[in-house]
């Protein structure tokens, strides 16, 4: 009897270890953020699937403040805080393979401003630099996690006009789907280069 009941408080308590755990700290393999039920302000810091550190952000929209986004809101990831901020998941994605998608735009207000942002997930997987007046470009990797990691976007310096982001996806993708994808993907940027280099030089 003794047995039984202090069993059954172990586990009531490898339970309650475990919820804790999963309230504090979610490991997931999905995320779809357009950023659209956030409220637009200024150095906002109250996303539901964001942490904000090492500066700031805002979120901006259409309609409101500085109509800039294409569709409701976005984030500009430099803030007005003279630091441009980080941008991390609150939660981290468990080991596997993932499709990351996001829309980034140039700042749409100053040129020469050397917007930059890197990307990190699993290590850093890009570093992308727009003139400012780029519109929205999807962006697509196929990143394979060996252990749980978070998904963050720096952005540098610290002028209070950042490069603007919006419609961060993340699926799960089956390993040998995710080979085709991954050298298609490989391709298409290698080709989307190599186009730039071409106008670059034309220009
Ligand atoms: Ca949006
Ligand atoms: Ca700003
Ligand atoms: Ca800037």
């Amino acid at each position: 009897m003794l047995k039984s009941v202090l069993m059954t408080a172990a586990a009531a308590m490898v339970a309650l270890t475990t919820m804790t755990s999963v309230a504090t700290s979610a490991t997931v393999t999905s995320l779809s953020d357009n950023f659209d039920s956030e409220t637009q302000a200024l150095n906002y810091g109250a996303f539901a699937n964001w942490n904000v550190s090492n500066g700031t952000v805002d979120v901006i929209g259409t309609p409101g403040r500085f109509p800039l986004c294409d569709s409701a809101n976005c984030v500009d990831l430099d803030g007005s805080t003279s630091n441009a901020g980080d941008l991390t998941t609150k939660d981290t994605f468990a080991a596997g393979t993932y499709e990351l998608s996001f829309r980034l735009a140039g700042n749409q207000r100053r040129s020469s401003l050397n917007d930059g942002v890197d990307i990190s997930f699993g290590g850093l997987i890009a570093t992308l630099t727009k003139a400012h007046n780029d519109p929205f470009q999807l962006y697509t990797y196929i990143v394979t996690l060996a252990s749980a990691d978070y998904l963050s976007f720096s952005h540098a310096g610290g002028d209070n006009i950042g490069l603007l982001l919006d419609d961060v996806n993340v699926t799960a993708v089956p390993l040998p789907a995710a080979l085709p994808l991954y050298g298609a993907g490989l391709a298409a940027m290698g080709f989307v280069g190599w186009r730039r280099k071409q106008k670059l030089a034309k220009t």
